[in-house]
């Protein structure tokens, strides 16, 4: 097989792997890269001389599997995505090159510690959340399964902000994290594409054909940046490509003719500041033109560079849907269809319905959202300004679009108004999931339920119109990075238990269900627990000044703040909780510590005000000696993905509590399931299958399902009833309104205590007493650590389907059609 002699060849020059030989590397890169005598480095400077020996490893590797990858002829993946929240490279890095050991040996040997200066890199979090997340799982297991895999975005020179609480309420910092510098990208100067905005579109006949020219625009290059992404336990590396925009040369020398040089430099910064900034929203689709431009920015340079690529192999344009699938991470990369249409039509001159059949073929569209706010559109005046030729591109695609509805719906005209991509009711706009759909062969939801609720509600008219295109596929989180590396000690007990095999092939853990019946290896398994815990409350005490009893039950809500993810629930038990201890109840519960981390997007004042009063009530609890031993409340500061891989393995109890319907799958909760902690949840997103794959004994199942809420709804919701008839509801709210928490401001939480009284948009009244009887329950069980191990044993060992491996299958089946059989 070609590809066994090509694994054969790199065993023959490449950079020992080595303990000596990694040492001798990162000795030359601290003088001859970061330039440093070793007697003066600081822990930074080793930081940057063992990335640098990591990167020519890498670099290596990733030529071979390029060139493997074009000797094959092999199908491409292109996944395109605004964000890939990667967080830390080092020790990901390490760990799939299986170079760990011997680079922490060969540091220990020079005086330093691995792990003390992987703690220096930053993360690099271009991305909001979940999605952004999914990206970063998504090119893990690409490369791990040596399938040809590349990932295309932006590389914003500000990601995710950094969150400071100060006095109680979120303070953004912004996260400057090249300033350092940044071993692990690939500087690529030569690899430049134009990217055109504004302008008009002149129209001429030539030979009987119509062409159009998109003339007089502005100008901006789009340089790419390329990041290696290693494979775990192979030799494959693949790349993830990310676009800076840099100002023309050509606009600069207009500007500087014209004498103007202050203004020529103000305007380039300007065009640079395309990819300054990752928008920090993840549920409200902002309609500013900045972000309609980073959305084609990076989309353009992408499909230049792939179909370049495309024509350098020596295949023709008409064979694009044989060589390559194009996945669309949401519909923020949807103005792709209208721009691969724009460079077949304009530049390779196909007829129309050439163009159409082939882009249809390509493209792939994942959903991500049900919610209304979150849907993206972008008003025709808008879109015609910055974009005049996809905008005509769009209405021709809307013309054969509709005349193929009317054919399938004579006489409906509803139908046609409601599917149209261009939606008249709301002044013009034009509808990216629209565009999405039709110019997509496969559309899906991220689980089983939200692909449900698609074809029953959002897209119920392109269900009827074609069944066909739509495919569930539930999202998996990466075993490398949320076990392996994550849980270390978990990982060994597990590994002794039934080998390692289980980080490329997850269905194994099953052979550990078993082991949840044997007291010895229960008492292991909580003494790792114990550990992961103790750790995290060290990391807690650094943090926030908080004291946790390791021993406590610890209860964790981790994700972004959104009030669909009712963290507001999550607080009215901890009030109720604390009242009951008041109430001198605490022999009866077992001692908590309530654990809270997320980011609130900066323009969403509800959710930095749930912010707010987590803090005013952790402040009133803390401070509390009646509690003082029974409950503690916290939260954690500046959640990102490194701060989630410390706290997701010491997590007991996993809260997962939205209102049903509206979580579109949840990948937090695969986590901490997968780690040991058990789920208190709604029937909602994955949690459904989580619920299935781990057996309802082993889950704490509350609240109105996703029927039983829209049923609520449309019988007319009533959120008082609740406070009237409940009457420790009733405390609580009347205890927030008042200012209990607030003393210093009594009135800070009457208008959020009304809104819940008076609308309660997501049902937090109407699932609370459930909620607190699925506490109990938990309650109960934890103060029974027998049969509470028992239990997150049976979560660990029953989560392998959530493997982001299976996932990525499914899409190379379902959606790419490309063959396992060609990637190893
Ligand atoms: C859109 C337009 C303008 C500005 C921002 C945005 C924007 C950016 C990010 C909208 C949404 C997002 C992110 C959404 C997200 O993270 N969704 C989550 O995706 C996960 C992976 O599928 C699911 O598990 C979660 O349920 C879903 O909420």
């Amino acid at each position: 097989m070609a590809i066994a002699d090509i694994l054969h060849e790199l065993e023959h020059h490449p950079r020992p792997c080595d303990k000596e030989g990694l040492k001798k590397s990162i000795r030359d890169a601290l003088i001859h890269q970061a330039g440093k005598d070793p007697l003066e480095a600081t822990p930074r400077d080793w930081l940057e001389a063992v990335s640098y020996a990591v990167r020519e490893r890498m670099i290596e590797r990733r030529m071979f599997t390029q060139r493997l990858f074009n000797r094959e002829h092999a199908k491409r993946v292109y996944y395109l995505s605004m964000e890939y929240l990667i967080g830390r490279m080092l020790i990901n890095s390490l760990l799939n090159l299986g170079f760990y050991d011997p680079t922490r040996e060969a540091l220990s040997e020079m005086g330093v510690d691995l792990l003390t200066i992987a703690e220096l890199e930053p993360d690099a979090a271009l991305g909001n959340g979940g999605l952004g997340r999914l990206a970063a799982c998504i090119l893990d297991s690409m490369a791990s399964q040596c399938m040809p895999g590349y990932g295309y975005g932006i590389r914003y020179e500000y990601g995710m902000f950094q969150q400071q609480i100060e006095h109680g309420q979120q303070v953004e910092h912004p996260d400057n994290w090249l300033r350092y510098g940044n071993n692990w990208e690939f500087a690529r100067p030569e690899k430049l594409f134009r990217v055109r905005f504004y302008g008009r579109v002149i129209t001429h006949r030539d030979n009987g054909n119509i062409r159009h020219h998109w003339q007089d625009c502005e100008e901006v290059i789009a340089m790419a940046y390329d990041y290696p992404m290693p494979g775990y336990g192979n030799k494959n590396v693949n790349n993830l490509r990310l676009w800076a925009a840099k100002a023309t040369r050509d606009f600069d020398l207009n500007y500087f003719n014209e004498g103007d040089y202050i203004g020529a430099i103000q305007k380039k910064a300007e065009t640079e500041t395309i990819s300054m900034v990752l928008y920090p929203n993840d549920a409200t689709a902002i309609g500013r033109e900045l972000r309609l431009k980073q959305e084609y920015f990076f989309v353009s340079a992408s499909i230049q560079d792939i179909l370049q690529h495309h024509e350098e192999m020596g295949y023709r344009i008409s064979e694009l849907a044989d060589k390559v699938a194009l996945q669309l991470n949401d519909t923020h990369p949807a103005i792709a269809v209208a721009e691969l249409m724009h460079l077949l039509l304009d530049k390779h001159e196909l007829p129309w319905m050439t163009a159409w059949e082939i882009t249809k073929s390509v493209f792939g569209y994942t959903n991500h959202t049900l919610l209304p706010e979150a849907l993206e559109t972008w008003p025709v005046a808008v879109m015609e300004r910055v974009l005049p030729r996809h905008m005509q591109i769009i209405y021709d695609i809307n013309f054969h679009f509709m005349n193929e509805v009317r054919h399938t719906f004579p006489g409906d005209t509803e139908i046609v108004r409601r599917l149209s991509i261009i939606d008249e009711d709301h002044g013009r706009q034009v509808r990216m999931a629209h565009l999405a759909v039709v110019g997509s062969h496969k559309i899906n939801g991220v689980a089983a339920l939200h692909t449900a609720l698609l074809k029953d509600t959002l897209f119920n008219d392109f269900y009827r119109l074609w069944p066909e295109r739509f495919v569930s596929i539930t999202n998996g989180i990466t075993p490398r990075l949320w076990l392996n590396q994550a849980n270390p000690a978990l990982s060994d007990l597990i590994s002794e238990h039934i080998g390692r095999d289980w980080v490329m092939d997850l269905s194994q853990l099953k052979a550990l269900e078993s082991f949840a019946d044997v007291a010895r290896c229960r008492a292991e398994f909580r003494s790792v627990k114990e550990a992961n815990k103790r750790h995290l409350a060290s990391l807690v005490l650094e943090r926030t000044g908080i004291h946790i009893d390791p021993t406590a039950m610890f209860d964790v809500q981790v994700k972004r703040i959104h009030e669909y993810k009712r963290q507001l629930l999550n607080l009215l038990h901890v009030v109720a909780f604390y009242n009951r201890i008041r109430r001198g109840e605490a022999a009866q519960q077992a001692p908590r510590v309530v654990l809270f981390a997320g980011k609130a997007a900066p323009s969403y004042m509800r959710a930095k005000q749930i912010i707010r009063l987590i803090n005013d009530v952790a402040d009133v609890i803390n401070h509390d000696p009646v509690v003082d031993g029974w409950l503690k409340v916290v939260f954690y500061p500046n959640y990102d993905v490194s701060s989630a891989a410390v706290i997701i393995p010491a997590a007991d109890l996993s809260e997962q509590i939205s209102t049903a319907g509206m979580e579109a799958s949840g990948t937090g909760n695969m986590k901490l399931a997968l780690n040991g902690a058990l789920t208190i949840g709604t029937l909602d997103g994955a949690n459904v299958e989580i619920r299935e794959a781990v057996g309802e004994e082993n889950i704490f199942i509350f609240g109105l399902t996703a029927e039983q809420v829209a049923e609520t709804r449309q019988r007319g919701y009533r959120p008082r009833t609740h406070y009237e008839e409940n009457a420790e509801l009733r405390e609580v709210l009347d205890m927030i309104r008042s200012g209990f928490f607030s003393p210093d401001e009594r009135g800070r939480y009457r208008a959020l205590v009304d809104d819940l009284l008076g609308n309660d948009a997501f049902l937090v009244l109407a699932d609370f007493a459930a909620y607190v009887e699925a506490q109990e329950r938990a309650d109960a069980l934890y103060r029974n650590p027998e049969e509470w191990t028992r239990r997150a044993m049976l979560n660990t060992a029953r989560m392998g389907y959530f493997s982001i491996d299976r996932t990525v299958q499914q899409y190379a089946e379902e959606v790419w059609g490309v063959n396992p059989e060609c990637w190893i």
